[in-house]
């Protein structure tokens, strides 16, 4: 059965058109840099936004049908949701998923019927998957619904309820493993604390950690080649959460001897919640080898939640992609549309338009990026900026070869700094503007 016979299959027409149904600039078999669009942007879609989410918020009910003609809580509706999913992919040319176990099935009260009903699941998720090529990017448990995690799942403080996350993930895994997914997804939301007065913070993460070489132990010994990943977000919804931004995921990595075996995945939304630009969770990550994956979505600065909104905006997917070409790829990773329409874009054409305006979002990010390489006035000046250090004393500094001394000495004979270079910040936008659009 079609679920979405309105369309046959969504096509490049180039910018001038006007079909709400095409792409107007992710043109998968153009070549940027040596490589055709399609193997730059591995694109997925999540199961939870597109298959799952209905448009209910925190004051009202759904809004958008995604019963998909079966009823919901069945195993009759896990099967529709396959096969919407996979027509759904196959008409954008998607080529990735992500999951969490519980988007797949309804959950069961008891864990191995759930179980049971997962690998029935994945059975003909697999089906599909040799039929049409799509593959699994990543997997992931939830551990943030189920109310047995009110107060965390790796950070709970009961010890059953430790035993049942490790259930979860390891299932998770399990289910991965078979789906040939290259990532595992650890994104902490109940990992944190609302008030300091009931936590034992260093317990928690410990034991954190502790789940987490748990994993990555199990995952090895059944195969699992590919890459953990941390997902880090600030808040929502704990008010606190460890995983807070890239910065402090990677020392929490670091510390407990995690980071061989995982990087992180960035999202787009989540970085702004954390303050800080997507572009500068991006670089934070390239700069210490732990760029894993993208989750390709965009907030709303002037509303303080995670809204993942369909990324529009052109200069952050031009400065994501740029980050993204400089570091050489994303080896394991792809752009996860963590994304959903807004509540009142409730019909299934609406979710075909979501992807076709983030997928050309990020293929005008990409194309702009490669101008911007090609281009290398910005390169040159960062090159530029540091050339002190190229050589006479700045060169020694690099070398190792002085002391405190020498240094003051070096000082003290120059007696004042006579100019520094301009940052020239201003010079440098507008360069970026007249390369997008002149
Ligand atoms: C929630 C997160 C979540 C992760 C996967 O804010 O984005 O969806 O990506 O658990
Ligand atoms: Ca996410
Ligand atoms: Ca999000």
């Amino acid at each position: 059965m079609a679920y979405f016979d309105f369309i046959d299959q969504v096509n490049y027409e180039g910018a001038q058109s006007t079909n709400p149904f095409a792409f107007k600039f992710y043109d998968k078999d153009r070549v940027i840099l040596g490589k055709p669009m399609h193997e730059h942007l591995h694109f997925a879609m999540a199961w939870w936004h597109n298959l799952c989410a209905a448009g209910t918020d925190m004051f009202g009910r759904d809004t958008a049908d995604k019963s998909f003609q079966a009823m919901p809580s069945t195993m009759e509706h896990a099967r529709a949701k396959v096969d919407a999913g996979f027509e759904f992919m196959q008409k954008l040319g998607i080529e990735y998923f992500c999951f969490h176990d519980v988007d797949l099935v309804p959950e069961a009260e008891d864990i191995h019927e759930t179980n049971k009903r997962l690998d029935e699941i994945t059975d003909y998720i697999l089906k599909k998957m040799q039929e049409t090529g799509i593959q699994c990017l990543w997997g992931t448990a939830n551990l943030f619904s189920n109310p047995r995690y009110m107060n965390g799942a790796g950070s709970t403080n009961d010890a059953n309820v430790f035993c049942f996350a490790a259930a979860q993930v390891k299932k998770a895994l399990d289910l991965t493993v078979k789906l040939g997914g290259t990532g595992y997804v650890f994104w902490g939301g109940r990992e944190g604390y609302e008030t300091l007065l009931n936590t034992d913070v260093k317990f928690e993460q410990e034991n954190i950690a502790r789940l987490m070489h748990l994993a990555v132990d199990y995952g090895r010994k059944i195969g699992f080649t590919g890459d953990f990943f941390i997902e880090p977000k600030p808040k929502e919804p704990m008010k606190h959460q460890y995983d807070f931004d890239a910065a402090t995921a990677i020392g929490f990595l670091r510390q407990y001897g995690l980071d061989r075996d995982f990087k992180l995945n960035i999202e787009a939304n989540h970085a702004t919640l954390a303050g800080h630009t997507f572009q500068h969770e991006l670089r934070i990550s390239a700069v210490n080898n732990m760029l894993g994956s993208i989750d390709a979505n965009q907030g709303d600065l002037l509303l303080g939640w995670d809204t993942d909104e369909f990324p529009y905006d052109v200069y952050e997917t031009t400065m994501c992609m740029y980050e993204v070409l400089k570091a050489g790829g994303l080896a394991n990773g792809g752009f996860n549309f963590d994304a959903k329409n807004r509540r009142p874009s409730n019909t299934y054409a609406d979710m075909f338009k979501g992807f076709i305006l983030g997928m050309d979002t990020f293929a005008l990010g990409l194309i702009n990026a490669a101008k911007i390489i090609e281009d290398g006035r910005i390169d040159n000046f960062i090159s530029e900026k540091y050339s002190s250090f190229h050589s006479g004393i700045g060169k020694r500094i690099l070398d190792g070869d002085v002391t405190l001394e020498e240094l003051s000495e070096y000082a003290l004979d120059k007696k004042k700094i006579d100019c520094i270079m301009s940052g020239n910040q201003e010079a440098l936008q507008s360069i970026v503007n007249s390369i997008l659009f002149g």
